[in-house]
């Protein structure tokens, strides 16, 4: 008679032989796939790894700690390269939280060997307006002042808010200063960060808040950058056929990762160095060599190559039409940078590389998301640059043309965490809306808005359900 196999067992700290976890020297918040694979990647290949254990808290949902909490924060990276795959496991989460642990939150602040905050919120969990500081229109921003004002304790929802919550309750113990790190493809984010965090203090009316802001912390600007699409079935199931173990929440992402760091860490930090991150005084133009060529062609193709059937970034690029579109935009972009051309040709040449790994499944439906956010640090600084010069570049208003597409439905399903404009009027006006809702100043410029809109009509032309 045959005995059933047994069950296969869960990876955790008993099930898997790692370094036990280390002392909680970094808060995390954003307990995304991103961070495990980069900020987490990088703080367990230092050399001094067994010195900084990460205390991670979830955005709102709270599903990545309560898979991650059974496993005792322990979890496969899979690097997929285009022949094959590398299995880790990295051990340096000391602690999962959910985001709505307030009493958690505070209680890791005021620990004395905290020295290290980092967030990765997205574009959108800065709340910023369109002058760039805190948007105290927005309903979660005035629930959080109003719980601020009431109590600095009490439990707030937003980032922005829990920074300086965070901040208060590390002054009232007394305690040093500690580096705020913001991860997000945000240009400037450490001044970004500084911005709305001193803002919200500022609104709060206690001046305890504001000097928490002023003394506690550093803010430090850095560029993060490594693909990593979200998990599926399949790479549950990869983790098993290999390892044997059972992992509800595995990580796949590519070989390539960068980070370029500015700032100060007054109470220390790990040797990121060591496994290749780069510091340095000025991230400004890495940064934007990044989120114009690496993030604003993600951008084109999220919203433009759907139109023609594509659901990843590795089934659009391997498309003529699209790839032609993306170097078109490229060449825009370039004009704009201040790297040789040789260092620029290459980094295309890398990128059209990373873009085409057909073993990661990158959904451009993924990147689709919150693109109110995301174009105007993208596309829209080469686009000025270049009506400056009077230039009308077409790579860059396409792009405008695909998001006006997306929105008005030809595309992936939108999903945006702003209030985006009513989509469903005439064409010329809702383009018109969509452009001022990106920045007021587009729509007085006839040249781009007529580019614009002949653009929407060619890319609707290569939908299937064209208007
Ligand atoms: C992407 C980024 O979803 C998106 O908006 O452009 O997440 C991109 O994959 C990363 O920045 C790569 O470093």
């Amino acid at each position: 008679m045959s005995t059933p196999s047994p069950a296969a067992r869960r990876l955790s700290r008993a099930t898997h032989d790692v370094r036990p976890a280390g002392p909680v020297r970094i808060v995390h918040l954003g307990l995304g796939n991103f961070f495990r694979a980069h900020q987490a990647w990088y703080t367990d290949r230092a050399p001094d790894a067994e010195e900084w254990g990460i205390a991670a808290f979830t955005g709102r949902r709270p599903n990545a700690a309560e898979v991650l909490g059974p496993q005792d924060g322990l979890y496969t990276l899979i690097t997929r390269g285009p022949d094959g795959d590398r299995f880790d496991v990295p051990a340096t989460l000391s602690a999962v939280h959910p985001g709505a642990d307030h009493a958690a939150w505070l209680d890791r602040w005021r620990q004395p060997e905290l020295a290290v905050v980092t967030l990765t919120v997205t574009e959108a969990g800065y709340f910023r307006g369109t002058d760039g500081g805190l948007d105290i229109d927005r309903g979660e921003v005035r629930a959080d002042l109003a719980t601020l004002r009431k109590h600095p304790a009490a439990p707030v929802r937003t980032a922005v808010g829990k920074l300086v919550a965070g901040l208060e309750a590390r002054l009232d113990a007394g305690l040093d200063p500690v580096a705020l790190v913001p991860c997000d493809n945000l240009p400037g984010n450490g001044g970004v960060l500084e911005r709305v965090v001193r803002e919200m203090a500022e609104r709060t009316g206690r001046p305890r808040a504001v000097e928490a802001v002023m003394t506690g912390a550093s803010f430090v600007t850095t560029m993060v950058d490594r693909i990593t699409p979200a998990t599926t079935g399949e790479h549950r199931a990869a983790v098993l056929a290999r390892t044997g173990l059972v992992d509800a929440s595995p990580v796949v992402t590519e070989p390539f990762t960068e980070w370029v760091i500015s700032g100060d860490f007054p109470a220390g930090r790990p040797l990121w160095e060591v496994p290749g991150a780069t510091f340095t005084d000025d991230v400004t133009p890495y940064e934007e060599r990044k989120l114009w060529l690496l993030n604003g062609a993600h951008s084109l193709l999220a919203y433009a190559a759907p139109l023609r059937g594509h659901e990843t970034v590795a089934g659009a690029v391997a498309d003529p039409v699209c790839r032609a579109w993306l170097e078109e935009w490229w060449d825009v972009a370039c004009r704009h940078l201040t790297f040789p051309h040789e260092e620029l040709m290459s980094y295309r040449a890398a990128l059209l590389e990373r873009f085409g790994n057909t073993r990661i499944r990158h959904a451009l439906a993924q990147i689709a998301a919150d693109g109110s956010q995301k174009l105007p640090v993208r596309i829209l600084p080469a686009l000025r640059h270049e009506r400056k010069r009077g230039e009308l570049p077409l790579g860059a208003t396409r792009v405008l043309a695909a998001w006006v597409c997306h929105l008005r439905g030809l595309s992936t399903p939108v999903k945006d965490a702003a209030g985006l404009p009513r989509t469903d009027g005439m064409l010329p006006d809702v383009a018109r809306a969509v452009l001022a809702s990106l920045d007021p100043g587009l729509t007085a410029d006839t040249v781009v808005v007529q580019a614009v809109l002949a653009q929407v009509a060619e890319l609707a032309g290569e939908a299937p359900a064209a208007f």
